[in-house]
């Protein structure tokens, strides 16, 4: 397969003035008629050859300027040659045939549940008719859709039985559905006066779980006005639902599509967490709008300059919506466990990748998650005035364009005046960088912090530079009180001494204050002095860190030595867990025990070889000897959790139900699951019920609970998944490849569903102890199901193998295994590019 360089980019040979579309839709015979406007493009002289992407298109005819082109399509598209074209504007009208119920790979034109829609990024359109496919030809579209379906469904506004986008747009952010839905609708007024319709489409029967998404979604184009000063630019904004999808959701202009999962949420059927998921995503799509669709990218290497950015404001947005504290807690979380996990093995790449061979296995959490981090950290280093200033340049320089990294960088640079060469590294560098600190205390009142960064290599890149890293730091006195508040050290050399005076005693440092960058911070701090910081540090990340760092260097202590429990981390546990004068969501963050998978990855960069048995085998000791240190509390500790009143997923409530769940987890360990078969009983939510169910699983208890779920639930896909996914997330090591079996030969288990397969076998990938059971069953079953999907669903099968990525973490044996299963899936007839993309990638 061909590799991709971003140093190869030209504009393309022609543009596009207009494009008109009708549809005939068909379930297994489509037909598509385009015609497009073309005509030179001056950025690029010369008489040239029009070439259009265009794969699985059956063509039935083509007409330039109204004659008849006798061509023939090849494999990925169509070459009208310049001898056959005019000088200057003319038209090409193609009609296609397509087989949309025939389309498993969800990209295109294809069926989900009886009704049609489309997924276009990154390159889908491309499969519904011929045409100039890549996001610099920028184009005002017309769609028409013939069929019997009662709702019909394109971008932009409905006028006269066609759907008019006014807004030049990538092919990309094309859409159509049409079928048989519901919409839940509403007004809205934008801050000068446009009214717009608000229509959330689902199936029938659906359209009670709608409530929560349409509040999000209003909530979302306010604080988009307020926040940035964006207004929405349509007259209507659609929302489609569907239960088959390969992402969360998609951006179309006016015309989002969602994966029924983040849009569909009832108290009975969503979790908390769901909600929030659902408010997040929301507003991702919605603020796409201006950050992406507006000012796209001018091509895919710029990926994170619409995803970053997006992503960041999504940040913000929930942070404004909840708590900043417990969102930015959550937010690192995340991103340790997906991006650094990337950043540290054989799949890891820049923020903008230089090359690529499937664009869509570039979906990472590196360019989504690191690429808002990067932005947080330009925000820190410019200021919240100059952040301001700089967005504000960018709407108003590229609104309508197709731009890039460099073009982002030089509106903060021409807005504040600052020099971001160093600044750009963080783009173009992959790794996380390691920043070690060192303390010195004269005893005089002169302390010294020495700061250093070592950049790791990473594949391709074996020599970096030293980047431009806002540390954020705060000083404590030895009675708690803040004598430094939080100043920004920008690092920028590898290694620099920052001096603070005037001090009456030794201070005690609180250093990467609200996780300033997104580097790994070495810093020896003994367990009495991470106590001290979880008390009294007035930063809420930096109070939750030093519990967390207390309980790993513990957790690490009992894998690698055999340690005890320890009593600082305990004793500090007991206080964090009755101090009511602390947000709930904040002490069940701080409750939670780091995961398996972030052990492994701690354990190793520490140099150790992790060993997956030992380390859950900790954890659970971990876990059981925090449950009989609180126990004399915890019934009165779980009774202060009651939530009164029906469900509502605000912040307030939803921080104490997973306080109670925490807590729940802890007792579940003592009582044998009385307190929470109890609570599975009685509740009235999902959050409860499932988190109830999970408290017994994760004992190896609550088979009654589970078939009680499934007698329940068995109606409702979504919910299922849920069932699915609980009982593999929390099967015993030894048993899960007989849970997996066992689910997957039932016929509900639906390989072609995403959720339903994500549910299953990313679950798999992210039971640690389970997938690396040293039978290697695990990763045979992964590889195995990965084989059967590609052929499918390559972007499913291509996403779901990074459940291999850490194989060089473990030791000779696992890594000989996952390898063989790597060799095996390259090895497979007919592999896809993506999924052949990423097997090749991992094995270096
Ligand atoms: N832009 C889409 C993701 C498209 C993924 C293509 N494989 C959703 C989002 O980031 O908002
Ligand atoms: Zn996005």
């Amino acid at each position: 397969a061909r590799t991709i360089h971003l140093a190869d980019y030209q504009p393309f040979t022609h543009c596009v003035d207009q494009v008109d579309l009708t549809f005939r839709l068909h379930p297994t015979a489509t037909r598509v008629l385009a015609k497009l406007a073309l005509s030179p493009n001056p950025a690029r002289p010369g008489h040239q050859d029009l070439r259009l992407n265009g794969i699985d298109l059956r063509l039935i005819s083509a007409r330039l300027n109204g004659a008849v082109l006798d061509l023939i399509a090849d494999e990925t598209g169509l070459t009208v040659p310049a001898t056959l074209l005019p000088e200057g504007p003319f038209t090409l009208e193609t009609e296609v045939e397509i087989a949309p119920a025939q389309n498993t790979a969800l990209e295109g034109l294809y069926m989900s549940n009886g009704l049609y829609c489309t997924q276009c990024e990154a390159e889908g359109f491309r499969k519904i008719t011929f045409y100039p496919d890549r996001p610099d030809v920028m184009a005002p579209f017309r769609v028409r859709i013939e069929s019997d379906l009662p709702v019909l469904l394109s971008n932009g506004n409905p006028t006269g039985g066609e759907w008019v986008d006014p807004w030049p747009k990538p092919a990309y952010l094309f859409a159509l559905v049409a079928g048989d839905l519901i919409a839940t609708s509403a007004d809205f007024t934008t801050a000068s006066g446009r009214a717009v319709k608000l229509n959330i489409w689902v199936r029938p029967g659906d359209e009670t779980r709608t409530d929560y998404a349409m509040d999000a979604l209003i909530r979302s184009m306010r604080w988009d006005e307020t926040a940035y000063g964006r207004e929405y630019d349509l007259d209507v904004f659609n929302i489609v639902a569907v239960d088959d999808f390969n992402m969360g959701a998609m951006e179309n202009k006016g015309l989002n599509i969602f994966n029924a999962k983040y849009v569909l949420a009832s108290p009975e059927t969503a979790t908390d967490d769901d909600y929030a998921r659902i408010e997040a995503i929301i507003a991702h799509e919605y603020f796409h709008n201006w950050t992406g669709n507006r000012i796209t990218c001018r091509d895919w290497f710029q990926l994170c300059l619409k995803e970053g950015l997006t992503v960041f404001r999504d940040q913000q947005f929930s942070g404004d919506m909840r708590s900043h504290a417990v969102k930015r807690i959550e937010d690192v979380l995340t991103l340790r466990a997906r991006q650094f996990r990337e950043d540290g093995g054989p799949l890891a790449h820049a923020v903008r990748p230089d090359s690529f061979v499937e664009i869509n296995n570039f979906y990472t959490a590196t360019v989504y998650e690191k690429g808002a981090e990067v932005i947080g950290m330009l925000k820190r280093l410019v200021g919240d005035d100059g952040y301001k200033q700089a967005l504000d340049l960018y709407f108003d320089r590229h609104d309508g364009q197709a731009a890039t990294i460099e073009d982002w960088l030089a509106v903060f640079a021409d807005a504040t005046g600052r020099d971001l060469a160093q600044f750009k590294r963080w783009y173009e560098q992959a790794g996380t960088p390691r920043v070690t600190v060192k303390e010195d205390w004269d005893g005089a009142g002169t302390f010294r912090l020495t700061l250093s960064q070592v950049n790791p290599p990473t594949p391709g890149q074996p020599v970096k530079d030293a980047k431009v890293i806002p540390v954020a730091v705060g000083l404590l006195n030895p009675n708690g009180g803040e004598v430094l508040e939080t100043t920004v050290l920008e690092l920028t050399n590898s290694e620099q001494v920052f001096e603070f005076n005037g001090l009456a005693a030794r201070p005690v440092p609180s250093i990467l204050r609200g996780f300033s960058a997104p580097v790994v911070l070495e810093h020896a701090v003994d367990p009495t002095t991470r106590a001290f910081l979880l008390a009294h540090d007035t930063d809420p990340f930096n109070k939750w860190e030093s519990g967390r760092a207390l309980a790993k260097e513990i957790l690490a202590r009992m894998v690698t030595e055999g340690a005890a429990p320890g009593a600082d981390w305990l004793e500090a546990m007991t206080q964090v867990a009755g101090d009511d004068s602390l947000d709930p969501a904040f002490r069940a963050l701080v409750l939670r025990l780091p995961g398996e998978d972030d052990m492994a990855q701690t354990l190793f960069a520490a140099g150790h070889v992790p060993d997956p048995a030992a380390i859950h085998a900790a954890r659970k000791r971990l876990g059981l000897a925090l449950a009989e240190r609180l126990a004399p509390a915890l019934p009165g500790l779980l009774a202060g959790t009651v939530v009164d009143g029906p469900y509502s997923p605000d912040a307030k409530a939803a921080g104490k139900r997973a306080l109670r769940l925490a807590l729940l987890s802890l007792q579940t360990r003592l009582d044998a699951g009385a307190a929470a078969s109890a609570l599975f009983a009685q509740a009235d939510n999902m959050t409860d019920e499932g988190g109830a169910l999970a408290c017994l699983l994760e004992q190896g208890i609550g088979a009654e609970e589970l078939a009680r779920f499934e007698a329940k639930w068995h109606g409702d896909r979504l919910v299922m998944d849920k069932w699915f996914s609980l009982q593999v997330l929390h099967a015993a090591p030894e048993a899960l490849a007989g849970v997996v079996n066992r689910l997957t030969a039932r016929p509900d288990f639906d390989m072609k569903n995403p959720n339903r397969f994500r549910s299953v076998m990313g679950m798999l990938a992210a039971n640690h102890a389970g997938f690396h059971h040293a039978d290697g069953a695990g990763y045979r079953l992964l590889a195995d199901w990965l084989i059967k999907l590609d052929p499918l669903n390559p972007q499913t099968a291509a996403r779901m193998s990074t459940g291999f990525e850490s194989w060089s973490r473990y030791d000779a044996d696992r890594q000989g295994m996952i390898r063989g299963e790597l060799a095996r899936m390259a090895a497979a007839p007919g592999l896809s590019r993506n999924l052949g993309e990423m097997v090749g990638r991992m094995l270096g």
